[in-house]
């Protein structure tokens, strides 16, 4: 008897709590066209849908090789490595994972502001390496009470803005235009909001509209005092551009969570003393990654299930 349940492609390594569901309702093909394209071949004309992560790549080309593709269901709030624009074209609906993980970039966001700042994980090193005998570690910088730029004012961008009130710092943004409901001082581009704050939080979604637009000139706004932080897309940031800034002294520091080609980390920047690096886990914990996972697969299940799906993505 053949298998009719829904033939689905994961194009990434997903978590054990997603895939189980998966593989109790539907055929998962694990990243098959990666490891065997001969095998990929044979399987495509089944494949109904993909499961992608934030990471993930799904271009035009791997779209044209499904023909009864009907749906990408996205792990992750970004998917700027899907080609919507091809999906849609072919009526295939791309969702997402929007809101269930604001909290939890918004508080890394803030971790790596007071780590940059308060020299956190530096001070760890200090301890456990037998400095503090020697000597006290050298000052910090205050976070309380200082300006925070943030570089897009969505979901996450307010999460973000609404925790550094309570660090009573002054908050401003920068986004495509002013936003309707958010009262905080709006500047049209990076590089004039960067030259008005201490810290620069990034958190705008990556892509060809955002691709680089954090360079030079930005960094040579922030200063030497200023601070970057990225929670966004490596792409977002000009990379070459940071290091020059941070090795010059252009700007002071940096809190980097993602970076241009990871999950390589360039040897420039692991050297730095004064940049605080994390592994790509904004939405890194247990709870959220649940929650993703689980919107991940209802909205699969809407799908197949012929109900309206619970977060498309626009075009
Ligand atoms: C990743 C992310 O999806 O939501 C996003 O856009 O970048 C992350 O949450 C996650 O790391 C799984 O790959």
């Amino acid at each position: 008897m053949s298998d009719s349940r829904p033939e689905l492609l994961a194009v990434a390594p997903l978590m054990p709590f997603l895939m189980d569901q998966l593989t109790a309702r539907y055929t998962v093909h694990d990243r098959i066209h990666a490891s065997d394209p001969a095998g990929f071949a044979q399987v495509a004309p089944r494949i109904r849908g993909v499961v992608a992560n934030g990471e993930a790549k799904v271009p035009r080309e791997l779209i044209a090789q499904m023909p009864k593709l009907e749906i990408i269901s996205v792990f992750g709030v970004g998917y700027d490595g899907v080609d919507v624009a091809a999906a849609h074209e072919r009526g295939v609906p791309v969702t997402n994972t929007p809101e269930v993980l604001n909290d939890d970039v918004a508080d890394l966001a803030l971790g790596l502001l007071l780590a940059v700042a308060r020299r956190i994980p530096q001070a760890d090193r200090f301890v456990r390496e037998g400095g503090w005998p020697k000597g006290p570690m050298p000052l910090a910088r205050k976070l309380s009470g200082s300006k925070l730029g943030v570089v897009g004012m969505g979901r996450i961008g307010q999460a973000i803005a609404e925790r550094a009130l309570a660090f009573r710092m002054d908050v401003a943004y920068t986004a495509r235009s002013p936003r309707a409901n958010v009262a905080h001082t709006y500047y049209a581009t990076a590089e004039s909001l960067a030259a008005a704050v201490d810290f620069l939080v990034v958190i705008t979604p990556g892509g060809a509209a955002t691709r680089g637009m954090i360079d030079a000139k930005v960094f040579k706004a922030l200063g030497p005092d200023g601070y970057l932080v990225n929670v966004a897309r490596g792409s977002v940031v000009d990379e070459a551009a940071l290091i020059e800034a941070l090795q010059s002294g252009t700007i002071a520091g940096a809190g980097l969570d993602v970076f241009a080609n990871e999950p390589n980390v360039p040897d420039a920047l692991r050297a730095m003393p004064n940049v605080v690096l994390t592994p790509h886990i904004g939405s890194g914990t247990r709870q959220t990654r649940e929650a993703m996972g689980q919107l991940t697969f209802d909205n699969l299940a809407a799908h197949f299930a012929g109900k309206p799906l619970l977060t498309p993505v626009d075009r």
